[in-house]
Protein backbone atom coordinates (compact mmCIF):
# COMPACT_ATOMS: atom_id res chain seq x y z
CA UNK A 1 0.00 0.00 0.00
CA UNK A 2 1.61 3.04 -1.17
CA UNK A 3 1.76 6.38 0.59
CA UNK A 4 1.10 4.63 4.09
CA UNK A 5 3.57 5.71 6.65
CA UNK A 6 3.53 2.63 8.23
CA UNK A 7 3.46 0.37 5.25
CA UNK A 8 3.89 -3.04 5.21
CA UNK A 9 3.72 -6.53 3.23
CA UNK A 10 0.30 -8.18 3.91
CA UNK A 11 0.71 -11.31 5.17
CA UNK A 12 -2.77 -12.81 5.53
CA UNK A 13 -1.61 -15.94 7.45
CA UNK A 14 0.56 -13.22 10.23
CA UNK A 15 -0.89 -13.53 13.56
CA UNK A 16 -0.83 -9.76 14.32
CA UNK A 17 -4.42 -7.98 12.74
CA UNK A 18 -3.78 -5.67 10.41
CA UNK A 19 -5.91 -2.03 11.18
CA UNK A 20 -6.31 0.46 8.71
CA UNK A 21 -6.72 4.29 9.74
CA UNK A 22 -7.48 6.88 8.20
CA UNK A 23 -7.18 10.68 9.60
CA UNK A 24 -9.02 13.62 8.06
CA UNK A 25 -6.43 15.88 8.63
CA UNK A 26 -3.29 17.56 10.77
CA UNK A 27 -4.78 20.92 10.91
CA UNK A 28 -3.50 21.59 14.52
CA UNK A 29 -1.73 19.92 17.19
CA UNK A 30 -4.60 18.29 18.80
CA UNK A 31 -5.45 16.40 15.55
CA UNK A 32 -1.65 15.41 15.90
CA UNK A 33 -1.77 14.18 19.26
CA UNK A 34 -4.57 12.41 18.31
CA UNK A 35 -3.17 10.57 15.53
CA UNK A 36 -0.09 9.20 17.79
CA UNK A 37 -2.11 8.40 20.76
CA UNK A 38 -3.98 5.66 18.35
CA UNK A 39 -0.70 4.60 16.51
CA UNK A 40 1.33 4.06 19.68
CA UNK A 41 -1.34 2.55 21.19
CA UNK A 42 -2.36 0.29 18.58
CA UNK A 43 1.52 -0.59 18.06
CA UNK A 44 2.41 -1.33 21.41
CA UNK A 45 -0.89 -4.29 21.29
CA UNK A 46 1.07 -5.58 18.31
CA UNK A 47 -1.74 -4.55 15.72
CA UNK A 48 0.02 -3.31 12.11
CA UNK A 49 -1.40 0.00 11.74
CA UNK A 50 -1.92 1.47 7.88
CA UNK A 51 -1.66 5.19 8.39
CA UNK A 52 -3.14 7.79 5.90
CA UNK A 53 -3.73 11.22 6.17
CA UNK A 54 -6.83 13.08 4.28
CA UNK A 55 -5.71 16.29 3.82
CA UNK A 56 -8.98 17.76 4.72
CA UNK A 57 -10.62 16.41 1.58
CA UNK A 58 -13.39 13.81 2.33
CA UNK A 59 -13.01 12.21 -1.01
CA UNK A 60 -9.39 11.05 -0.43
CA UNK A 61 -10.58 9.80 2.91
CA UNK A 62 -12.88 8.05 0.83
CA UNK A 63 -10.17 6.71 -1.81
CA UNK A 64 -8.00 5.37 1.68
CA UNK A 65 -10.94 3.85 2.82
CA UNK A 66 -11.14 1.55 -0.26
CA UNK A 67 -7.76 1.17 -0.27
CA UNK A 68 -7.87 -0.55 3.00
CA UNK A 69 -11.08 -2.62 1.66
CA UNK A 70 -8.62 -3.83 -1.06
CA UNK A 71 -5.43 -4.60 1.05
CA UNK A 72 -8.38 -6.75 3.13
CA UNK A 73 -7.10 -5.42 6.44
CA UNK A 74 -8.94 -6.63 9.14
CA UNK A 75 -10.31 -3.37 10.76
CA UNK A 76 -10.49 0.01 9.83
CA UNK A 77 -10.62 2.91 12.13
CA UNK A 78 -12.03 6.19 10.63
CA UNK A 79 -11.87 9.86 11.66
CA UNK A 80 -14.50 11.55 9.57
CA UNK A 81 -13.94 14.80 8.34
CA UNK A 82 -17.93 15.34 8.42
CA UNK A 83 -20.62 14.19 9.37
CA UNK A 84 -22.21 13.05 6.06
CA UNK A 85 -21.20 11.26 2.87
CA UNK A 86 -20.05 8.21 4.29
CA UNK A 87 -22.65 5.56 3.50
CA UNK A 88 -21.39 4.34 0.11
CA UNK A 89 -18.10 3.78 1.03
CA UNK A 90 -18.99 2.01 4.34
CA UNK A 91 -21.56 -0.09 2.78
CA UNK A 92 -18.51 -1.51 0.90
CA UNK A 93 -16.52 -2.42 3.57
CA UNK A 94 -19.63 -4.35 5.26
CA UNK A 95 -20.16 -6.13 2.08
CA UNK A 96 -16.24 -6.95 2.66
CA UNK A 97 -16.77 -7.90 6.43
CA UNK A 98 -14.41 -5.52 7.41
CA UNK A 99 -15.32 -3.85 10.96
CA UNK A 100 -15.11 0.03 10.95
CA UNK A 101 -14.68 1.70 14.01
CA UNK A 102 -14.99 5.98 14.01
CA UNK A 103 -13.18 8.45 15.96
CA UNK A 104 -13.64 11.73 16.69
CA UNK A 105 -16.24 13.51 14.68
CA UNK A 106 -19.77 11.66 14.94
CA UNK A 107 -20.94 10.17 11.11
CA UNK A 108 -24.71 10.70 10.52
CA UNK A 109 -25.82 7.69 8.43
CA UNK A 110 -29.05 5.70 7.47
CA UNK A 111 -27.86 2.33 8.94
CA UNK A 112 -26.36 2.42 12.06
CA UNK A 113 -24.87 -1.06 11.60
CA UNK A 114 -22.42 0.55 9.32
CA UNK A 115 -20.19 0.86 12.15
CA UNK A 116 -19.22 -0.86 15.38
CA UNK A 117 -18.60 2.20 18.14
CA UNK A 118 -17.86 5.53 18.33
CA UNK A 119 -15.18 6.57 20.71
CA UNK A 120 -14.34 9.74 21.26
CA UNK A 121 -15.39 13.06 23.07
CA UNK A 122 -18.85 14.26 24.15
CA UNK A 123 -19.60 17.11 21.86
CA UNK A 124 -22.60 19.10 23.11
CA UNK A 125 -20.97 18.47 26.76
CA UNK A 126 -18.23 20.23 25.92
CA UNK A 127 -20.34 23.20 24.88
CA UNK A 128 -22.84 23.22 27.57
CA UNK A 129 -19.61 23.31 29.72
CA UNK A 130 -18.40 26.35 28.07
CA UNK A 131 -22.10 27.92 28.42
CA UNK A 132 -21.76 26.98 32.22
CA UNK A 133 -18.60 28.74 32.43
CA UNK A 134 -20.21 31.94 31.14
CA UNK A 135 -23.97 31.75 32.58
CA UNK A 136 -21.75 31.42 35.89
CA UNK A 137 -19.86 34.55 34.76
CA UNK A 138 -22.66 36.34 34.10
CA UNK A 139 -24.28 35.24 36.99
CA UNK A 140 -21.81 37.65 38.79
CA UNK A 141 -22.08 40.21 36.20
CA UNK A 142 -24.37 43.36 36.24
CA UNK A 143 -24.13 44.12 32.43
CA UNK A 144 -27.52 44.07 31.27
CA UNK A 145 -26.65 42.70 28.10
CA UNK A 146 -23.61 40.14 26.81
CA UNK A 147 -22.85 40.06 23.70
CA UNK A 148 -21.13 36.82 22.00
CA UNK A 149 -19.17 36.54 19.06
CA UNK A 150 -19.48 32.76 17.96
CA UNK A 151 -16.41 31.57 16.16
CA UNK A 152 -17.48 27.91 14.40
CA UNK A 153 -15.81 25.15 12.95
CA UNK A 154 -15.92 23.24 10.10
CA UNK A 155 -19.34 23.12 8.66
CA UNK A 156 -21.10 19.25 8.80
CA UNK A 157 -18.80 18.59 11.59
CA UNK A 158 -19.98 16.78 14.67
CA UNK A 159 -17.51 18.87 16.43
CA UNK A 160 -18.95 21.96 14.99
CA UNK A 161 -22.71 21.17 15.46
CA UNK A 162 -22.92 19.95 18.77
CA UNK A 163 -20.31 22.60 20.36
CA UNK A 164 -22.83 24.94 19.11
CA UNK A 165 -25.59 23.29 20.29
CA UNK A 166 -24.51 22.57 24.26
CA UNK A 167 -23.74 26.12 24.27
CA UNK A 168 -26.90 27.25 22.99
CA UNK A 169 -29.11 25.35 25.30
CA UNK A 170 -26.85 26.52 28.63
CA UNK A 171 -26.60 29.97 27.66
CA UNK A 172 -30.22 30.29 27.10
CA UNK A 173 -30.98 30.25 31.06
CA UNK A 174 -29.96 33.65 31.01
CA UNK A 175 -31.40 35.85 28.60
CA UNK A 176 -28.48 38.92 29.15
CA UNK A 177 -26.28 36.67 26.92
CA UNK A 178 -26.92 36.46 23.05
CA UNK A 179 -25.33 35.03 20.57
CA UNK A 180 -25.22 38.28 17.80
CA UNK A 181 -22.52 37.58 15.43
CA UNK A 182 -21.40 33.93 14.18
CA UNK A 183 -18.32 33.32 11.62
CA UNK A 184 -17.11 29.91 10.38
CA UNK A 185 -13.31 29.64 10.85
CA UNK A 186 -13.30 25.82 9.69
CA UNK A 187 -10.76 24.75 13.05
CA UNK A 188 -8.15 26.73 10.95
CA UNK A 189 -5.75 29.12 12.83
CA UNK A 190 -5.42 31.37 9.28
CA UNK A 191 -9.38 30.93 8.92
CA UNK A 192 -9.76 32.56 12.21
CA UNK A 193 -7.78 35.00 12.18
CA UNK A 194 -8.80 36.47 8.68
CA UNK A 195 -12.75 36.27 10.01
CA UNK A 196 -11.67 38.18 13.06
CA UNK A 197 -9.73 40.50 11.18
CA UNK A 198 -12.39 41.27 8.95
CA UNK A 199 -14.76 41.71 11.86
CA UNK A 200 -12.40 43.85 13.48
CA UNK A 201 -11.81 46.11 10.19
CA UNK A 202 -15.79 46.29 9.28
CA UNK A 203 -16.21 47.64 13.13
CA UNK A 204 -18.81 44.72 14.10
CA UNK A 205 -16.03 43.30 16.72
CA UNK A 206 -16.57 46.61 18.57
CA UNK A 207 -20.27 45.51 20.56
CA UNK A 208 -18.58 41.88 21.19
CA UNK A 209 -18.13 41.22 25.06
CA UNK A 210 -17.58 37.20 24.52
CA UNK A 211 -15.90 35.25 22.06
CA UNK A 212 -16.68 31.54 21.75
CA UNK A 213 -14.37 29.94 19.64
CA UNK A 214 -14.38 25.58 18.91
CA UNK A 215 -10.94 25.32 18.78
CA UNK A 216 -7.54 26.97 20.10
CA UNK A 217 -6.27 27.19 16.62
CA UNK A 218 -8.92 29.49 16.06
CA UNK A 219 -8.51 31.01 19.26
CA UNK A 220 -4.87 31.91 18.48
CA UNK A 221 -5.23 33.20 15.06
CA UNK A 222 -8.17 35.81 16.24
CA UNK A 223 -5.54 36.34 19.14
CA UNK A 224 -3.30 37.36 16.73
CA UNK A 225 -5.96 39.59 14.31
CA UNK A 226 -6.78 41.35 17.94
CA UNK A 227 -3.05 42.04 18.47
CA UNK A 228 -2.75 43.86 15.44
CA UNK A 229 -6.01 45.88 15.04
CA UNK A 230 -7.43 46.67 18.56
CA UNK A 231 -4.39 45.33 20.98
CA UNK A 232 -6.60 46.59 24.17
CA UNK A 233 -9.51 44.52 23.24
CA UNK A 234 -8.09 40.97 24.36
CA UNK A 235 -7.78 42.64 28.19
CA UNK A 236 -11.59 43.28 28.30
CA UNK A 237 -12.65 40.61 26.11
CA UNK A 238 -13.66 37.26 27.67
CA UNK A 239 -12.60 34.38 25.54
CA UNK A 240 -13.84 30.83 26.27
CA UNK A 241 -11.87 28.21 24.07
CA UNK A 242 -11.68 24.02 23.22
CA UNK A 243 -9.36 21.78 23.13
CA UNK A 244 -6.94 22.58 25.95
CA UNK A 245 -3.53 22.70 23.16
CA UNK A 246 -0.24 23.67 25.70
CA UNK A 247 -0.22 27.51 23.62
CA UNK A 248 -3.67 28.31 24.90
CA UNK A 249 -3.45 26.42 28.47
CA UNK A 250 -0.20 29.26 28.57
CA UNK A 251 -2.51 32.06 27.87
CA UNK A 252 -5.02 31.25 30.34
CA UNK A 253 -2.61 31.44 32.82
CA UNK A 254 -1.69 34.39 31.55
CA UNK A 255 -4.97 35.84 32.19
CA UNK A 256 -5.61 36.23 27.99
CA UNK A 257 -7.99 33.25 27.89
CA UNK A 258 -10.55 32.62 30.18
CA UNK A 259 -11.72 29.23 29.61
CA UNK A 260 -10.62 26.29 28.08
CA UNK A 261 -12.81 23.17 27.99
CA UNK A 262 -10.51 20.34 27.44
CA UNK A 263 -11.18 17.91 24.19
CA UNK A 264 -8.85 14.69 25.12
CA UNK A 265 -7.10 13.60 21.78
CA UNK A 266 -5.35 10.86 24.18
CA UNK A 267 -7.99 8.33 23.17
CA UNK A 268 -5.70 5.40 21.94
CA UNK A 269 -6.19 3.10 24.66
CA UNK A 270 -9.81 3.47 24.61
CA UNK A 271 -10.00 2.70 21.04
CA UNK A 272 -7.42 -0.01 21.02
CA UNK A 273 -9.83 -1.78 23.67
CA UNK A 274 -12.45 -1.27 21.37
CA UNK A 275 -10.78 -2.86 18.70
CA UNK A 276 -9.50 -6.00 20.79
CA UNK A 277 -12.47 -6.26 22.60
CA UNK A 278 -14.50 -6.25 19.48
CA UNK A 279 -12.10 -8.93 17.35
CA UNK A 280 -12.07 -11.29 19.92
CA UNK A 281 -16.07 -11.29 19.18
CA UNK A 282 -17.29 -9.44 22.57
CA UNK A 283 -19.98 -6.59 22.16
CA UNK A 284 -18.90 -3.27 22.40
CA UNK A 285 -21.45 -0.29 23.49
CA UNK A 286 -22.01 2.18 20.02
CA UNK A 287 -21.09 4.90 22.26
CA UNK A 288 -17.92 5.29 23.79
CA UNK A 289 -16.88 8.55 25.60
CA UNK A 290 -13.65 9.47 26.76
CA UNK A 291 -12.96 11.77 29.84
CA UNK A 292 -12.65 15.69 29.94
CA UNK A 293 -12.53 18.29 31.62
CA UNK A 294 -12.58 22.30 32.27
CA UNK A 295 -9.83 24.70 32.99
CA UNK A 296 -10.40 28.35 33.61
CA UNK A 297 -9.62 31.23 35.40
CA UNK A 298 -12.38 30.03 38.28
CA UNK A 299 -9.91 27.03 39.33
CA UNK A 300 -6.59 26.41 40.00
CA UNK A 301 -4.55 27.01 37.67
CA UNK A 302 -1.28 25.26 38.97
CA UNK A 303 -2.73 21.71 39.01
CA UNK A 304 -2.92 22.05 35.03
CA UNK A 305 -1.15 18.78 34.19
CA UNK A 306 1.73 19.65 31.55
CA UNK A 307 0.69 19.46 27.96
CA UNK A 308 2.80 17.90 25.00
CA UNK A 309 0.82 19.37 22.58
O1 LIG B 1 -11.28 20.29 18.59
C1 LIG B 1 -9.93 20.55 16.68
C2 LIG B 1 -9.75 19.75 15.47
O2 LIG B 1 -13.05 17.31 15.92
C3 LIG B 1 -12.47 17.34 18.19
O3 LIG B 1 -10.94 19.03 15.36
C4 LIG B 1 -12.06 17.65 16.82
C5 LIG B 1 -11.61 19.05 16.57
C6 LIG B 1 -10.66 19.62 17.57
O4 LIG B 1 -9.49 20.50 14.36
O5 LIG B 1 -8.76 21.08 17.16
Amino acid sequence: LTGCTHAIDRDEDALSPVVGFSQSGTESNWRKAHTDSIITELEKEDYQVLYRNGFLNQERQIQDIRRFIAYKVDLIILAPLVESGWDTVLTEAKDAGIPVIIVDRNIQTSDSDLYITHVGPSFKAEGSRAGLYLSNYASQSSESTINVLELKGLENAASTTLRHEGFLETIGRDNRIQVTQTLQGDFIRSKGREVIRTALQDGTFNAIDVLYSHNDEMTLGALEALKELAPDKSDELVIISIDGQKDAIDLLKKGIINCVVECNPHVGWYVVNAVSRHLSGSKIPKEIYVPETVFSDQGDLSMIPTRNY
